[in-house]
């Protein structure tokens, strides 16, 4: 249910049931996060490229398992938040390491709201994000009622979850959702040069500079300031600051180890 290839620093995760628009099964959660958990664990991964196969990259989850005409007791969705989604959200946002999006095609539901968890998001102009949970009765999840207020504020937020309407890639890129949307035959080509761009960054940094961006969030000024310190300090006895200073004195361009 995905695809996942290791290329020069880039562990490039490919959701792949793209008859179901690549939606949500249970098998494709564990495999999503296993993929994830191993960036975490594997040293030589030193970003993430997260994508969909086929036209679409994820509609959120697969309704057909979750069939009501079917019968059965009645869905407990906390559990399967807690059990599936949540920890996905959480490995992705505390890995320290970049992860990009390339957003093939349309994202619903906790498709669109994986994506935006993501720490830099290109998406192609075709593309299409929809808070679909209200269409189906259900509320934003997967971190979207958190993500959403945050980046595009009360007014935007609100009216794409209460309407459900879908949001453009370009729309997206110019609210500040997304950081570009591409024309779609350049969207690999950009999205997979720059995972490697940042696979071949000073990683340590990289990944301490992710974490104070999302900390800033939930603390005061004060609590940003030391924090910043603290980074600092650690990010200033890594072997990439040191080679990060010599290569700009020696003029020429830093060789980083991610270290
Ligand atoms: C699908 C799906 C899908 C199964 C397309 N499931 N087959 C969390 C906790 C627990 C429970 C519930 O949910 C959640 C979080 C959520 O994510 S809730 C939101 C769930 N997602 C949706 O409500 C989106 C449903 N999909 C759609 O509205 C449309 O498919 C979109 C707008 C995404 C795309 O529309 P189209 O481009 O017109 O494609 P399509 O609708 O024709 O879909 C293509 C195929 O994919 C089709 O199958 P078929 O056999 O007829 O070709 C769809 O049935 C299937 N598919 N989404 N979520």
């Amino acid at each position: 249910s995905i695809l996942a290839t290791l290329e020069n620093g880039v562990l490039q995760i490919t959701l792949n049931r793209p008859d179901k628009l690549n939606s949500f099964n249970e098998e494709m959660h564990m495999a999503l996060r296993a993929a994830i958990q191993r960036a975490h664990d594997e040293p030589e991964i030193r970003a993430v490229l997260l994508t969909g196969s086929g036209r679409g990259f994820c509609a959120g989850q697969d309704l057909g398992d979750r069939d009501p005409r079917k019968g059965g007791p009645a869905p407990d969705l906390g559990h399967t938040l807690d059990t599936f989604y949540n920890p996905t959200l959480r490995l992705i946002r505390n890995l320290p390491k970049p992860v990009v999006c390339a957003v093939n095609g349309v994202a619903a539901g906790a498709g669109a709201n994986i994506a935006f968890a993501c720490d830099i998001v290109l998406a192609a102009e075709s593309a299409k994000f929809i808070q679909a949970f209200s269409k189906i009765g259900l509320v934003p999840d997967a971190g979207g009622s958190w993500s959403l207020p945050r980046i595009i504020g009360e007014p935007r937020a609100k009216a794409l979850a209460l309407t459900a309407e879908p949001l453009p890639a370009t729309t997206a890129a110019d609210w500040g959702l997304i950081w570009k949307a591409l024309p779609d035959d350049q969207l690999m080509t950009e999205a997979t040069a720059l995972a490697q761009r940042l696979a071949a960054g000073p990683t340590l940094g990289l990944g301490l500079t992710k974490q104070l961006i999302q900390a800033a969030a939930s603390q005061s000024l004060d609590q940003q300031l030391d924090m910043e310190r603290d980074c600092q300090q650690t990010a200033g006895r890594s072997a990439d600051y040191a080679e990060g200073v010599t290569a700009f004195l020696e003029k020429r361009k830093a060789e980083f180890t991610g270290k």
